[in-house]
């Protein structure tokens, strides 16, 4: 019998958190993996390296330079390629640092999802190639709605959701103009170890870490109160494969349904580590003070509040759970000790470092 060629998946963002797990759970599926990474002055490849390693891996696995400011080698990458499924996760992610290069974040972030629609059309794969695109949370910023679902009212925060917002609806108007199986998924906050090092809740376990172990003084976090749904990324990107497994495209809500603040997970991350932490003060003046030691190992630090803050967020996740039968499998007390437990690793790896001569990198920027 002739063996069936496999399916074949580009990811844009393959370098990123979600890329990592959406190749590694394609790759685990027999599909072949083409992936759009950007040029860059050092290694960028560091969460894939370890699958060019994989033998079973190694052969399905193929990676194109290329960026979703750049049109021309979109439309060249995707003829090349002749996807089934195309997985839109490349994106200017950081929304503090949306308010810095708004221009750049609405360029990548909203008209990149265009690029690579009309690029489908381009190619003519209009029938054959299936599109997600990797909405967010943030799109219900100042939230009209407890919990949040697939027909809440938008109204983004800030030019990274504003940028997403646009390419939430030009995913929704090609899969209407030109019949593209196109889904958002609309993904609440998730994190992983894999987690890149400048959002909260991997500053947090990095940092605490760092600390456990002698090789920094303090954490300094922007506002304590903001409140999220936070999931784990490996769970995420099955429901990114499954939803354009369906016979009809949907958008989704993708989340825990359960809400905790920054402060709590500060907390949560301490207990895992041993650390008693005694808080004073509020807002700019909260301060978490090391119980057994009297320092101050966690302050406020005004530069990292943001012009427009998203306060609080909380997906409602019954209709992937009713429609596909999903549920998120990781709890937050499984999430926060995963990245608590590696980071440990990671910081006593630095250690040894320090302890034979070598110098330990420590950002007080993140
Ligand atoms: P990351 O920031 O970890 O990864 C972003 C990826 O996009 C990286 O591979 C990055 O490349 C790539 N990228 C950045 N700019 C460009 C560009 N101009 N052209 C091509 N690629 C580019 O994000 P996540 O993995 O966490 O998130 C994946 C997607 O999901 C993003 O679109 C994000 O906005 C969205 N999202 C994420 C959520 C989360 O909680 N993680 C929640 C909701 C949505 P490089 O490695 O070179 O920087
Ligand atoms: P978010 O994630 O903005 O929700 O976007 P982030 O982890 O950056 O912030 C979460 C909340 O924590 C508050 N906060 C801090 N944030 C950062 N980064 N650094 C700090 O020092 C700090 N102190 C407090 C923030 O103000 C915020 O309220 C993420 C990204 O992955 C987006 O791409 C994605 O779309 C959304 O999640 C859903």
């Amino acid at each position: 019998m002739a063996e069936t060629a496999p399916k074949r998946a580009l990811l844009t963002g393959i370098t990123g958190q979600d890329g990592a797990y959406l190749c590694e759970l394609l790759l685990t599926k027999g599909y072949e993996v083409h992936g759009i990474k950007r040029r860059s002055s050092q290694l960028n490849t560091q969460r894939i390296d370890k699958f060019y390693e994989e033998p079973q891996f190694r052969k399905r696995l193929v990676l194109h330079y290329g960026d979703l400011s750049d049109s021309t080698c979109l439309v060249r990458i995707v003829q090349l390629v002749q996807p089934d499924e195309i997985y839109n996760l490349g994106a200017q992610s950081h929304v503090a640092v949306s308010f810095e290069s708004p221009e750049y974040t609405a360029d990548v972030d909203g008209i990149g999802a265009l690029r690579l629609l009309d690029a489908i059309r381009i190619c003519g794969l209009e029938k054959k190639t299936k599109f997600y695109q990797a909405s967010t949370s943030e799109l219900y910023g100042k939230v009209q709605e407890v919990p949040q679902r697939i027909t809440t009212p938008f109204y983004p925060r800030s030019p990274y959701a504003v940028a997403k917002l646009y390419a939430f609806w030009i995913t929704v108007n090609y899969r209407e103009a030109y019949g593209i199986f196109a889904c958002n998924g609309v993904l609440f906050n998730h994190e992983s170890p894999l987690r890149g090092e400048t959002f909260v809740t991997r500053k947090i376990t990095r940092a605490l870490a760092r600390i456990k172990v002698g090789l920094q003084q303090c954490l300094y976090l922007g506002n304590l109160d903001a409140r999220r749904d936070w999931g784990h990324a490996r769970d995420y990107v099955e429901m990114q494969w499954l939803m354009l497994q369906q016979e009809e495209p949907r958008d989704y809500v993708i989340a825990t349904g359960n809400q905790y603040s920054v402060k709590e997970f500060v907390q949560l991350a301490c207990e895992m580590l041993g650390i008693t932490i005694e808080w004073t003060g509020e807002g700019a003046e909260a301060k978490g003070i090391d119980k057994a030691t009297g320092k101050v190992i966690v302050a406020v630090d005004p530069r990292y509040f943001r012009p427009t803050e998203v306060e609080t967020l909380l997906g409602d996740p019954s209709e992937a759970e009713e429609k596909l039968g999903w549920k998120p499998k990781t709890t937050f007390n499984e999430l926060v000790r995963e990245m608590v437990e590696e980071d440990l690793v990671l910081a006593r790896r630095d250690q040894h470092s320090v302890g034979g001569g070598f110098q330990s990198y420590t950002s007080t920027s993140l």
